[in-house]
């Protein structure tokens, strides 16, 4: 008993720090271009966001219609590795994807 405000304050203080600490979170973003073909999107999709069909197709409609779309949002050391992932894909199949990333 005597310790439970204690264990209270303990948790509490945690909790606050564990909010402090929150990372900063990156979305990674396709461009759209003229030359990759959409399959070859839906696949970059499929394999490094495992997405399924559906929604692969509707992201990839969404960037070649729009512009840009959002593929996930990560912390800065996944978006990092996601980002080098698909660009080192795409020009390994020789297509001009890109693939960046942003503070959320
Ligand atoms: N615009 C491309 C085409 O018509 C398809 C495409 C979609 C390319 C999305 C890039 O991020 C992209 N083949």
């Amino acid at each position: 008993m005597a310790g439970r405000d204690s264990d209270t304050a303990i948790y509490k203080e945690d909790k606050t720090k564990a909010k402090e600490k929150s990372p900063s979170m990156y979305k990674i973003l396709l461009l759209n271009d003229d030359f990759t073909p959409m399959e070859f999107v839906i696949e970059v999709l499929k394999i490094f966001f495992y997405m399924n069909q559906d929604e692969a197709t509707r992201i990839m409609l969404k960037v070649h219609t729009e512009g840009v779309g959002v593929c996930g949002v990560y912390t800065s050391d996944i978006a990092n590795t996601k980002v080098k992932q698909v660009v080192a894909f795409a020009r390994k199949n020789q297509h001009p994807l890109r693939c960046v990333m942003e503070e959320n």
